[in-house]
């Protein structure tokens, strides 16, 4: 589904006062936020930029906040850092919501890539960054931890079952698939010294595929 879809099923879907965690990278932002801002009474996330902290995140929101519903927006790559969780969540019954944006493929790094001008925005192809051939089986690794899952496509099918899972107190995985962010593969090239993001300011250096080596404005 498109995430604008994807964005009102998740306002529409979520009861009221349900703390939040996002580690959905491309699948969350603003979208999200105003989608689910007025009713959410917390939004976790991240300050730095290493993944994998989402899902065990959410074990700790649900723990210290049992009376509220607890739900975690994952990107599918980010969930596969840390997806032992699942089995925690299982094993204690910690009733928190997991609730994956399968856009299958590291897509972020993808538009990080297209930023450096290189190959990959010449033949546009992408090393190591779709997460296909096999594909991802959300569902056969949650119940393989005792978690229970469904599989959604349509924003009317993750609305009702988003609501349900929130209201059903025990550990849930929905795996919904998504269409990637086409805003991602438009960032602004380093070549232009005008990105943005993250990476230019950590680094201040942008690496050319031909080994040279630019510093950033
Ligand atoms: C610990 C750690 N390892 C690797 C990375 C590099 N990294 C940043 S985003 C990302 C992919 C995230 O994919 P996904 O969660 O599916 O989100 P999407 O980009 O598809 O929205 C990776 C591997 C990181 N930030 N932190
Ligand atoms: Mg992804």
């Amino acid at each position: 589904m498109p995430l604008p879809a994807f964005h009102s099923a998740l306002g529409a879907g979520a009861p009221d006062g349900a703390v939040w965690v996002d580690e959905a990278l491309t699948s969350a932002g603003p979208g999200f936020r105003r989608a689910v801002g007025r009713t959410a009474s917390q939004i976790f996330g991240r300050k730095g930029g290493g993944i994998g902290n989402g899902l065990p995140m959410a074990l700790g929101a649900k723990i210290a906040t049992p009376e509220r519903p607890v739900i975690c927006l994952s990107g599918d790559g980010s969930a596969m850092y840390s997806n032992q969780t699942l089995w925690t969540a299982a094993k204690y019954n910690v009733g928190a919501v997991f609730l994956i944006a399968n856009n299958g493929a590291y897509h972020i790094l993808k538009g990080r890539v297209l930023a450096l001008d290189g190959k990959a925005k010449e033949f546009h192809r992408f090393v190591g960054m779709d997460l296909t051939e096999p594909s991802l089986d959300f569902i056969k690794l949650a119940e393989s931890m005792g978690v229970d899952a469904a599989r959604v496509y349509s924003p009317d099918e993750l609305e009702t079952c988003l609501a349900e899972a929130a209201r059903g107190g025990k550990p849930y995985l929905i795996d919904a698939i998504v269409k990637p962010a086409p805003w991602a593969n438009r960032r602004r090239s380093y070549e232009g010294k005008r990105y943005s993001g993250r990476f230019s300011a950590q680094d201040g250096q942008a690496f050319s595929d031909d080994g040279e080596v630019r510093a950033l404005e």
